[in-house]
């Protein structure tokens, strides 16, 4: 009987303890990883223990364009993702990443407000739900020689991470190919790639200087990740662990909001010690950018379809 007391006793403490995965596409000291390493701490301690979460960074538990579908399919409970990643998924994710559509985070605030309700919707839709967002500093371009006029961008190995930005280099007559953070130092190394667009913070994490000198602080947008979870995975949690998940996810999305604003001077600034050239992009250099932002937001307005339209308006106040 004992035995059988204590057995209960083992099983019931099984039941309420989960140890739960998170895959991530970022590397280990990005603000991003910082921040949802103390979310998880966090909610550890709310939970006394009861939900411990590990984190695994830079894509070593799954590939970037893996995470999604494996949150979806229970293969790991949570998951961070660009989430312009999934422009092919739907127009709403391309929303996100389109050039000159947000000018500073007081803008891509009220785009994420904008959009989150449908952003929610379409995960509830696949079993998963949204924890939290979390933008990335404005993204400008860095190349290995100077660029004054944008017909010296024309026949560049242009490095894309997600189908708009692939787009964009092609109509600036660059040549795209898709590479992920984790495998970007390689991909320049190698040649494979020579140019990019993406944050002073991603400059850093890559080491850039070795392959690029020169950074033009475009702040041509400013995309977010999203954290993720698998719904079975978080219905599993008492009521009591489901308030304590969603209160460290409120706060980590208040944090995490302001680390990217820090981190934006901070790492201009290592980049510039590092012996890059910071400038603003040439008026001739912005004004061919602008063009392709047009033409891509056109292209977005022809498929965003009611929704879509309805989200970008609601953005714009009108
Ligand atoms: N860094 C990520 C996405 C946006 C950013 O600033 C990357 O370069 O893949």
């Amino acid at each position: 009987m004992r035995t059988l007391v204590l057995l209960g006793a083992l099983l019931g403490l099984a039941l309420a303890q989960a140890s739960w995965n998170m895959a991530t596409p970022y590397p280990e000291a990005n603000f991003h990883t910082v921040n949802i390493k103390a979310f998880a701490k966090e909610v550890e301690e709310a939970t006394a223990g009861r939900v411990r979460i590990t984190v695994h960074s830079a894509g070593s538990l799954f590939p970037h364009a893996r995470i999604l579908p494996a949150v979806r399919a229970g293969q790991v409970q949570m998951g961070e993702v660009l989430i312009s990643l999934l422009a092919n998924e739907n127009p709403l994710f391309a929303l996100d990443s389109l050039p000159f559509l947000v000018g500073s985070y007081e803008d891509a605030r009220r785009l994420y407000q904008a959009s989150k309700p449908e952003i929610e919707r379409w995960l509830e839709q696949r079993g998963m739900r949204l924890l939290f967002s979390v933008p990335w500093p404005p993204q400008g371009l860095y190349v290995a020689r100077p660029v004054g006029d944008p017909a010296q961008l024309k026949g560049l190995k242009f490095r894309a991470y997600n189908p708009i930005t692939a787009r964009l280099a092609e109509l600036l007559g660059m040549v795209p190919t898709q590479v992920e953070v984790a495998d970007l130092p390689q991909a320049f190394a190698t040649g494979l790639v020579q140019a990019m667009i993406t944050s002073p913070t991603t400059g850093v994490d890559t080491q850039a200087w070795d392959f690029v000198k020169y950074f033009y602080d475009v702040k041509a947008w400013i995309p977010k990740n999203m954290v993720i979870v698998n719904r079975r995975a978080f219905e599993g949690l008492s009521p009591q662990d489901q308030r304590a998940l969603l209160e460290a996810a409120r706060r980590a999305e208040e944090r995490g909001w302001r680390l990217s604003q820090e981190e934006e001077a901070k790492a201009l600034k290592v980049l510039a010690e590092k012996g890059m050239v910071i400038e603003k992009p040439s008026p001739a250099l912005l004004a061919a950018l602008k063009k392709a932002g047009e033409t891509l937001l056109l292209d977005w307005q022809r498929q965003a379809g009611a929704v879509g339209i309805k989200i970008y308006r609601a953005y714009l106040g009108r």
